[in-house]
Formats: structure tokens, C-alpha cells, sequence
């Protein structure tokens, strides 16, 4: 039997996904789509898993699409329509991951090119390791940013920065990456693990209802005039304020103790 393109790790109601194939730098095939999308289903639907983290096997995170793939057939003849390979993938990844209703956390280790990047970007928090890099690959192979890059790219660091990444497609550091907001946090190589273990049972710990709609908010906010944003603001309050949840956590604070959160 082969080996899984996804390898799945569920403790302590943390689901780490591993991308896995570190020959091809987990550069995305037809079936690791396919894994990945239903382990990510499957942690979507099981109650005991409070947060995501995806990561890479070996040296890289993932290098966008594996051009060497048969779903590529055709590319080098100008037969292949790229629209459909993104409809039929990068589509339901991209609206997987920002849907998930529990935070994702990607771990960056290692580079992360062309859609590879981008699907790093659609997580919640983007933890990268010193030694890790992104790479907006596409315009080398005459393509635009995707997998929600176009859209994720200027809001994250502003047009000029995200127009000079997508038309260069330099490699950036995972430090400058941090240092232009690109992404969360960058740690030295020697800690990375560490830290994004912390990190996963800190987020699990926490209110995970209120954590999902904080993501839902800030998007949504960000297509609306700020009259518009606090009554979303006001609607997703008055919903959290039933929750088991926000009970707890005034009760705790009340009693002066740690609070409990059960994820409702
Ligand atoms: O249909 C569609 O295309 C639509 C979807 C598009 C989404 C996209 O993601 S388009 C962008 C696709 N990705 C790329 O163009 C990135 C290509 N890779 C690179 O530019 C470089 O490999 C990296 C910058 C990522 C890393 O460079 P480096 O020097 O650290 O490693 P390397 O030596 O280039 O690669 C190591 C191995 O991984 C190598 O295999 P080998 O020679 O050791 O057998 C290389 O061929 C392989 N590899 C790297 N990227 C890919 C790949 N194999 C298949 N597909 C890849 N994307």
C-alpha cells in the first residue's frame, strides 16, 4: 500500500494534517486534493477537534501545484484548461479551509510556493518557521496569483506590496514575511515545533465558537460600511451571549479561576 498523501495526527483535540509528499515538496496532486479535502471534512465534522494545524513532510510546506501531475496533461501543448483544475480544486479547498468551524492554523516549516502560499494565506494564523520562505510562483509559469491569493494578497499587506510579490515572485523570507503582515509570526527554526504546539493548545483551550466568528466578522466587515459592521457585531454578540461558552467565561472571571471552555 502507498503511503497516505495526508498524514493525520489527532491528540488532544488538535488535528495536525501532513502534507506528504516531501519529494515533490508536497506540491498539491489531483489525489492529495482529494485527501486532504476529506480529512478536512472529517475534522470539520468530529466534535473532539477544537483546532487545525496543517504542515509539510520534510523541507517544504507545499510548492502550489505539482506541474508534473497528470491533471496537468495537456499544459505543455496549451490543451489544459487551468480554469477547471481551480474550479474542481482550488475552489472547495480555499472555501473548506476559511468555512472550517474551528481555527486553522498553518505551520508553515519550509517554502511555500504558487498556490501553496496562497493556501497557507486562507488559513487563520500562519506560523512560519526561520528557515521558511513564500513564493508567489505564478507569474514564472505566465499564471495569476490563486487559491484566493488575488483577493487575500492586497488586504493582507496593501496593493503595492502585494502587486511587487505576485509580478516579481520573489522568494520572501519568512521574517519579512512577518515584518510586512503577510503573516502571523515567524520562530527560529529550533523553537518552531514548540510553538506551534503552544499554539494549538492555547487555541484549542479557547472559546471556539467566538474564535470562528471573530474570522466571520473581520471578513465580512471588511465588504461593509461601519455602520453595517456594528450591527454584525451587535447580531454575532447577541448569538455568542447564549453560548455555554460566554457563560463561562464571566463566570470564571467572577469567581476569579481559570475558565473552562467546552468549544459551545
Ligand atoms: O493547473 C494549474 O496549474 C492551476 C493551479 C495553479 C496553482 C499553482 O500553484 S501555480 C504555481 C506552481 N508552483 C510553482 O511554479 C513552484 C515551482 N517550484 C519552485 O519554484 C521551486 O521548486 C521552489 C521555489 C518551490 C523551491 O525551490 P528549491 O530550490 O528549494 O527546490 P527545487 O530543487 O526547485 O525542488 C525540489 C524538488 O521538488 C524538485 O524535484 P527533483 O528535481 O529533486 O526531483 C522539483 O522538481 C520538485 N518540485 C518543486 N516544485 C514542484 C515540484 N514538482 C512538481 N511541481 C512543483 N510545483
Amino acid at each position: 500500500m502507498s503511503d497516505p498523501l495526508v498524514l493525520i495526527d489527532h491528540s488532544d483535540s488538535v488535528c495536525t494534517l501532513t502534507l506528504n509528499r516531501p519529494a515533490a515538496l508536497n506540491s498539491f496532486s489531483a489525489a492529495m486534493h482529494a485527501e486532504l479535502l476529506s480529512a478536512l471534512n472529517a475534522a470539520a465534522a468530529d466534535p473532539s477537534v477544537r483546532v487545525v494545524v496543517i504542515t509539510g513532510a520534510g523541507r517544504g510546506f507545499c510548492a502550489g501545484q505539482d506541474l508534473m501531475d497528470a491533471s496537468m496533461l495537456g499544459a505543455q501543448a496549451g490543451e489544459l484548461d487551468v480554469g477547471a483544475v481551480i474550479e474542481r480544486h482550488y475552489r472547495p479547498l480555499a472555501l473548506r479551509v476559511r468555512s472550517m468551524p474551528v481555527p486553522v492554523i498553518a505551520a508553515v516549516n519550509g517554502v511555500a510556493a504558487g498556490a501553496g502560499a496562497n493556501f497557507a494565506l486562507c488559513c487563520d494564523i500562519v506560523i512560519a518557521s526561520r528557515s521558511a520562505s513564500f513564493v508567489q510562483a505564478f507569474s514564472k509559469i505566465g499564471l495569476v496569483p490563486d487559491c484566493g491569493g488575488s483577493w487575500l494578497l492586497p488586504r493582507l499587506v496593501g496593493r503595492a506590496r502585494a502587486l511587487g510579490l505576485a509580478l516579481t515572485g520573489e522568494k520572501l523570507p519568512a521574517q519579512e514575511a512577518e515584518r510586512m503582515g503577510l503573516i502571523w509570526k515567524c520562530v527560529e527554526d529550533a523553537e518552531f515545533a514548540g510553538a506551534v504546539q503552544a499554539l494549538a493548545q492555547r487555541l484549542a483551550a479557547m472559546p471556539t465558537q467566538a474564535l470562528v466568528q471573530t474570522r466571520h466578522t473581520l471578513d465580512a466587515a471588511a465588504a461593509m460600511d461601519f455602520d453595517d459592521a456594528i450591527t454584525l457585531e451587535a447580531d454575532t454578540q447577541r448569538e455568542l451571549g447564549r453560548s455555554a461558552d460566554f457563560i463561562e467565561g464571566v463566570s470564571a472571571f467572577f469567581a476569579k479561576r481559570p475558565p473552562r471552555f467546552s468549544g459551545r
